[in-house]
């Protein structure tokens, strides 16, 4: 294996600032994904932090899906983000007095004590905790870890698969923005068209006192995910049998949680029991994923508009995830990588990072620093280099290892990166970077 770039003997001390952050942004149950902007507990952000955790301390790692897990509602969702009670109010918009869950989530199952978001994120959660298992194998038997996690992300990806299916045909939808977890995403342009933003005087972002307001999404933006939650609280989070504004399928959601059942495969066997049901639905979800979310014309995955049944034609890495799994029939691999490769993504390019930007180079909305609109993040890429190894690409994914952790590390961890320039964007110290420079160097 390949050094990172960077002078001898940079790598110790690059773990060792990863390692920092990491313990910086610890609250001793949970991470948070940074003090000033993030000062919570965040969903998706957690599976990818244990994913780094686990080389430092497996027992942190695994408290830290516990506590995620913990606040599972009783419809099996996970919600997008677990309150602090310690943070205080205003520090973070929208917080507990916003979702109301205790209340409002009530007829859904919400938890009674804890405070959470109503909405959720991409389901890393199972992968994260078979990765976490591996690491520590003893650690994890001694605590019983998979045999508590297991039942709830069972749950979990029950509640996707039969209560997010909104179109019926075998795909979870996301009904907010927020929920593929690339809120500004140009893909939402098109469907977020139509809703209308709530009154500006009706909330206070506090977003703008930690980002720069040129990196963040818009007042506009935020109108409309406001009135988007706003009418789902109504509603009491009920998902199917009501109308949903915003419902979109999402090929980077699709992906992660069909390779989050093949490790609900690995962990059904681990603890004696049968893989094959979860086989099956990682199967059933990839066949679903390429018949409703891949574009032959655009060399990739695209989202899907439900309320419209059409792809949204817009190119977001997200839709390069499949890449990931194991089963995607190799001439769709092909294909995607020359997409990856090509002018759109410039993945590998040795004029520019060698990170994928989150939305086409090439396209009308790009913007290199705003978001999700152009900037490279560091989950994406890292899911990226497991597609490449995994399908036996292992120079190239040698190449995406080293440029994640030398731009990660030279950004001081930065939430992304201008994907020409490494450029840091968004707040520093930004756990998921951390976290994942430190796998890549593990
Ligand atoms: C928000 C915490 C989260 C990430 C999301 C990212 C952003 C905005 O921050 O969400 O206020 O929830 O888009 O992916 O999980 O890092």
């Amino acid at each position: 294996v390949a050094a990172p770039p960077g002078p001898p003997g940079h790598a110790p001390g690059i773990a060792r600032d990863a390692r920092r952050v990491l313990t910086d942004n610890w609250t001793g149950t949970s991470t948070v994904p940074s003090h000033g902007l993030y000062p919570h507990q965040w969903s998706w952000d957690s599976a990818f932090i244990a994913i780094g955790l686990r080389h430092m301390s497996p027992l942190r790692a695994q408290l830290e899906l516990e506590t995620l897990l913990a606040a599972q509602w009783r419809d099996g969702r996970v919600p997008h983000i677990v309150f602090d009670p310690a943070v205080p109010r205003g520090a973070y918009f929208p917080g507990p007095d916003f979702w109301r869950s205790s209340t409002s989530g009530r007829p859904a199952g919400a938890p009674r004590r804890t405070e959470t978001s109503g909405i959720v994120q991409p389901p890393v959660h199972a992968l994260a905790a078979w990765l976490v298992h591996r690491a520590d194998p003893r650690a994890s038997w001694r605590r019983g870890f998979l045999a508590r996690v297991q039942p709830r992300l069972t749950a979990w990806h029950r509640y996707l698969t039969a209560s997010r299916d909104l179109a019926g045909d075998g795909l979870p939808a996301v009904v907010h923005p927020w929920e593929p977890g690339m809120d500004n995403s140009p893909c939402w342009d098109a469907p977020l068209a139509h809703v209308t933003p709530a009154d500006p005087e009706s909330f206070r972002r506090a977003d703008l006192h930690h980002g720069a307001a040129a990196d963040r999404p818009t007042d506009l933006d935020y109108g409309r995910y406001v009135r988007l939650a706003v009418d789902y609280r109504a509603g009491g989070y009920a998902d199917l049998g009501r109308p949903h504004a915003f419902a979109v399928e999402d090929p980077g959601l699709a992906t992660l949680l069909a390779l989050s059942e093949h490790a609900l495969a690995e962990i059904a066997l681990a603890l004696g029991g049968d893989p094959r049901p979860h086989l099956d639905e990682a199967a059933r979800l990839t066949e679903a994923l390429v018949r409703r979310l891949w574009s032959p014309a655009a060399g990739q995955f695209l989202a899907r508009d439900v309320r419209a049944d059409a792809l949204i034609p817009e190119r977001s890495a997200a839709g390069l995830l499949p890449l990931a799994l194991p089963d995607l029939p190799e001439a769709i691999a092909a294909e995607v990588l020359r997409t990856a490769e090509g002018p759109h993504f410039a993945l590998g390019s040795a004029a520019a990072t060698g990170l994928v930007p989150s939305y086409d180079l090439l396209g009308p909305a790009y913007d290199a620093g705003r978001y999700w609109r152009g900037p490279a993040w560091f989950n994406l890429n890292w899911l990226l280099e497991r597609g490449l190894r995994r399908h036996g690409w292992a120079d190239r994914a040698e190449r995406l290892r080293a440029a994640i952790v030398g731009v990660g590390a030279a950004s001081g961890f930065a939430e992304y990166v201008d994907p020409a320039t490494g450029r840091p964007r968004g707040t520093r110290d930004f756990s998921w970077t951390a976290a994942l420079v430190l796998d890549l160097l593990a």
